[in-house]
């Protein structure tokens, strides 16, 4: 073994159960080095969870109303951490390969992907010891995209679209971006109130939760919230939803709850073609379910490159199905969650076929997330094209944009805003 790989040897591996961001349990784990260099990471949870993600694992039982991960903290104290005590950080490959393999399933449903992933960053951490970039090549920063509205599984009572966010496509920094963003939401926050609606209610990533009868009634809010704050709509702020389509798919179509409206998939298409054409839209996650990869053709072929369609919960982060995606031509976008994949390597091999295609690249949080900020230097790491962490209130959502505004203000690092038109040509 040569000096290099000694230095970068696990030494230590621990775990112990925390709490998420919406105060369930979730893994925590600690990695040291031989030279002393130290990760320490809280893994997030989705709400809105994709068929297809990989399985954490919970206790069940009374204890926590099931949510506990008593079993997948064993599991890294027991089996994954044992093991990976000796492995060099620096190969991350060589570590995910390993934890992959000792777990056995696509899913990590074994040993659970909050387990695995736990490791797998903890590890990623200590390597990368909070160091952004080897190179001395500008840094393109992620372009933020803020959630101002929410509805669906992160606003119970709300609307069925589960996010209304706004990309700031004409900011020309990090700073102008989150101060415009701030901006927006607290211009539709009084729009809001004035109409009568309780805006104060905060929904699962700091956005508002306001309740409103129709969808429509959402994007028409959002639409005069940035008139109100200033900015001009679809110039220096454009909107973009997660429609998270999934959670509303049934056998016989979408079913639009608060409308109370079943539709089948061609009529579908046709609102959500409507919305494109009425508002100024420029990003839709999710628009139709995880199996529907016929519709999403539909709407990426009509749109063109005009939008973004970004696949969430039809790629899960997972290269095979993004694969597909590409052949199909379902999407032009790929949402980048680590934890729906439960390994660095993984998540970083989505992003490569991503660009390696021409499909942009949307490094995102969850619902329920933590206090840690490796999401965004993972996604400066990566070169993603945005950042999506949610919206501009809770100390989990504005730890992530106070790291982007770290990086900006680092004279050490050469950066620059991925400007939106940069995005467009990739
Ligand atoms: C999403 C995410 C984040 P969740 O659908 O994009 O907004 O939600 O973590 O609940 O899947
Ligand atoms: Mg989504």
């Amino acid at each position: 073994m040569n000096q290099a790989i000694d230095a970068s040897v696990v030494t230590s591996v621990r775990a112990w159960e925390a709490l998420d961001s919406r105060g369930r349990p979730t893994v925590a784990c600690a990695v040291e080095l031989a030279d002393g260099r130290c990760g320490r990471v809280v893994v997030p949870s989705g709400a809105s969870t994709g068929t297809y993600e990989a399985v954490e694992l919970r206790d069940g039982g009374p204890r926590y109303g099931g949510y506990g991960v008593r079993k997948a903290v064993a599991n890294v104290n027991a089996v994954l951490g044992p093991a990976v005590i000796g492995r060099d950080a620096a190969d991350q490959r060589d570590v995910d390969t390993y934890l992959r393999d000792l777990d056995g399933t696509d899913t990590l449903s074994r040993l659970g992907a909050n387990a695995v992933l736990a490791v797998s960053l903890a590890v990623w951490s200590a390597a990368s010891d909070g160091t952004i970039s080897e190179s001395t090549q500008p840094v393109g920063l992620p372009l933020p995209m803020f959630n101002i509205i929410s509805g669906g599984a992160h606003a119970r009572g709300g609307i069925d679209v589960q996010d209304l966010l706004v990309i700031p496509i004409g900011a020309q920094s990090v700073a102008d971006a989150v101060e415009w963003g701030w901006r927006v939401r607290r211009a539709t926050e009084e729009v809001a109130s004035a109409r009568g609606l309780t805006a104060g209610l905060v929904a699962d990533e700091g956005g508002l939760g306001p309740v409103l009868r129709k969808n429509r009634d959402a994007l028409n809010l959002l639409v005069d919230g940035i008139q109100a704050s200033g900015l001009a709509p679809g110039v220096d702020v454009a909107m973009a939803i997660d429609v998270a389509a999934t959670q509303l798919a049934d056998d016989d179509g979408y079913w639009l709850r608060c409308e109370d409206r079943r539709l089948d998939p061609q009529e579908w298409l046709a609102v959500l073609l409507e919305w494109i054409d009425a508002y100024p839209i420029c990003s839709v996650e999710d628009p139709f379910s995880d199996d529907d990869w016929e519709s999403w053709a539909e709407l990426t072929k009509a749109v063109g490159d005009r939008i973004q369609i970004i696949g969430d919960d039809l790629f899960v982060t997972h290269h095979a199905r993004l694969e597909r995606g590409i052949a199909e031509q379902a999407a032009n976008s790929v949402l980048v969650k680590p934890n729906q994949v439960g390994t660095v390597t993984d998540a970083a091999t989505v992003v490569e076929t991503a660009h390696a295609h021409g499909v942009r690249t949307v490094v995102s949080a969850r619902s329920g997330d933590t206090e840690d900020v490796w999401l965004t230097d993972l996604a400066v790491r990566w070169q993603a094209g945005q950042l999506k962490v949610g919206s501009l209130t809770r100390s989990e959502r504005t730890a992530k944009w106070n790291r982007l505004l770290e990086l900006e203000a680092d004279p050490d690092i050469d950066t620059a805003l991925r400007r939106w038109e940069t995005i467009q040509r990739r």
